[in-house]
């Protein structure tokens, strides 16, 4: 165990570089990163490893890797006080994940319900990587004995499994690895597209007016809020059952403004929806805007980003080979 960890509990979490990301990546995960900088020893991780699970145009898959380093940096993560790298930098991870593939049963995996989702939506590409996918995700956390894991209601199976694993492999072997806590994130946090508000703001969703990205000109953005569905009668009144799409705007007008939905309400009180809506987008540009500012000039310095992801991969690997070292030890390989 690093220095660090004898006094901070770790932090550990990691994006898929599989598209652009949206309000919903940023309000759900990404702002929230940097709030635990200071309290918390924390490892984010480019999970590109991950990504090939679906088939990827490698141009494109190498430009999204320093896009999501950009964004990370943009929305305030620091890199001298977080460890930032590249998944497919730390061999560890694909060393571990083959051990903990002989750790875990075909039967747990088919239970994973995002396995289901991706094979029905990805029917011509049901590949092996796609059903053992869970375990990458085990060794990533267990790699580097994280406390806590900052997910989506999305992963929690995932983190589950992981748990499960880790368990099992400290009672044939004594303990190895720190059992991890998922860090659900608050209830607001989960942004509805805006065609559609029944359904997640998703990144890979085909209809572009469902999301916004984070880095989207705020022209567009402007538009997308106006257009957003809006549910019949005229209040802005938070109801999520019968008027979903007010609530998500109000949501999404509460988190940007750091206001609660009873101050949103009052605020609103005599508005009219068109009013609200553009109010909402207005608050969206501003919140986003620097962000977006300080990703085009990160963006410009691949040099800059390249020495991130040299030093992450640094500070990475001296974690992972002394979990791994441990786990080659315990099973019987010679080290
Ligand atoms: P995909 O569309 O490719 O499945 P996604 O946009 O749903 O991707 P992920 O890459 O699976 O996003 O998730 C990255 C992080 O963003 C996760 O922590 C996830 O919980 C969070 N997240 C994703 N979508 C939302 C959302 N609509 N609201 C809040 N948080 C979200
Ligand atoms: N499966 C996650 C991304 C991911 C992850 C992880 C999250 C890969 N490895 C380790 C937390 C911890 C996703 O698709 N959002």
């Amino acid at each position: 165990m690093t220095e660090e960890k004898v006094n901070k509990k770790r932090i550990y979490s990691a994006i898929q570089p599989s598209g652009q990301l949206t309000l919903g990546n940023y309000l759900g995960a990404l702002r929230n990163f940097p709030k635990l900088q200071s309290d918390y020893d924390c490892v984010y991780c480019i999970a590109n490893m991950h990504s090939l699970t679906v088939r990827q145009e490698p141009a494109e898959l190498k430009e999204r890797i320093y896009s999501l380093l950009a964004l990370y940096l943009a929305c305030g993560l620091d890199p001298q006080k977080n460890v930032l790298y590249l998944q497919s930098h730390v061999h560890e991870h694909a060393e571990l994940a083959w051990i903990l593939n002989c750790y875990t049963y075909n039967g747990e995996l088919s239970r994973m319900t995002q396995f289901k989702d991706k094979s029905s939506k990805h029917a011509d590409n049901i590949n092996a990587g796609l059903f053992t996918y869970p375990v990458l995700m085990a060794a990533d956390i267990l790699l580097y004995q994280s406390d806590f894991v900052p997910i989506g209601q999305d992963q929690k199976q995932h983190l589950e499994l992981s748990r499960d694993i880790a368990d099992r492999f400290n009672r044939l072997y004594g303990k190895t690895f720190v059992i991890p806590n998922p860090l659900l994130s608050r209830q607001g946090a989960k942004i509805m597209s805006l065609q559609d508000p029944d359904k997640k703001m998703s990144k890979s969703d085909t209809n572009t007016s469902n999301f916004v990205l984070i880095v989207e000109d705020p022209s567009s953005i402007i538009k997308k809020f106006k257009k957003a569905v809006t549910d019949s009668g005229s209040e802005v009144r938070y109801d999520e059952e019968n008027k979903p799409g007010i609530s998500n705007l109000i949501n999404i007008y509460a988190a940007v403004t750091d206001k609660n939905v009873i101050e949103v309400e009052h605020e609103f009180e005599n508005a009219r929806y068109g009013e609200f809506k553009a109010a909402v987008g207005e608050a969206v540009v501003s919140a986003l805007t620097p962000v977006r500012e300080r990703y085009a000039q990160l963006m410009q310095d691949k040099g800059y980003l390249d020495e991130v992801l040299k030093d992450g991969r640094m500070k990475a690997s001296e974690i992972a080979s002394v979990t791994l070292k441990d786990v080659y030890e315990k099973v019987g390989f010679v080290v």
